[in-house]
């Protein structure tokens, strides 16, 4: 069993509902939510909004690799109505964003048969105010792999 952190994003639609429906999902698709963070309204990060968003992180234990985790989220994000991405790092308002943020202490960057892109750990989330306080809430004394911090460390220089 591995221990994979997420972190879930909406800032469209009923967000409370969309948080709720993604980790009733992840329960069903995933594996065991473990710890869910309270849900954080957060000021839109990286682009200009007016809708705010609901964040909020989660602790799963899966049976599953970390490619199979990223096909589910994705999976997840199209049944709870998600229909663009983010494109050359502009992004957009979203009914539901899951991103894998922590997986074990795996540091990785692979591309799936498929041709999805997955970075370990998350390359931003250290940078992100709006990941790492649901993170450090849930988690915080885990060690970031690569920077070598614990959570709430990362968050309190943020
Ligand atoms: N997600 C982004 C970009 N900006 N801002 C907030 N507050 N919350 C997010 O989840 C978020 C964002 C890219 O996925
Ligand atoms: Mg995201
Ligand atoms: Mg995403």
């Amino acid at each position: 069993m591995a221990k994979v952190y997420l972190g879930l994003g909406t800032n469209l639609g009923e967000k409370e509902q969309n948080l709720r429906d993604a980790v009733q999902k992840i329960e069903e698709q995933i594996g065991k939510v473990i710890s869910l963070s309270a849900f954080y309204v957060t000021a839109p990060w990286g682009f200009a909004s007016e809708n705010s968003f609901l964040n909020a992180a989660a602790c799963v234990e899966t049976e599953l690799s970390p490619l199979e985790v990223l096909q589910e989220t994705q999976m997840i994000e199209r049944e709870l109505g998600r229909t663009q991405k983010s494109v050359n790092g502009i992004y957009s308002d979203r009914l539901i964003d899951i991103d894998l943020l922590l997986y074990e202490d795996l540091v990785l960057s692979v591309t799936s048969a498929s041709g999805a892109e997955l970075t370990l750990p998350h390359p931003l989330m250290a940078e992100r105010d709006f990941v790492m306080k649901p993170l450090a809430e849930i988690a915080p004394d885990i060690l970031h792999p690569v920077l070598g911090k614990t959570m709430k460390g990362i968050l309190g220089a943020l």
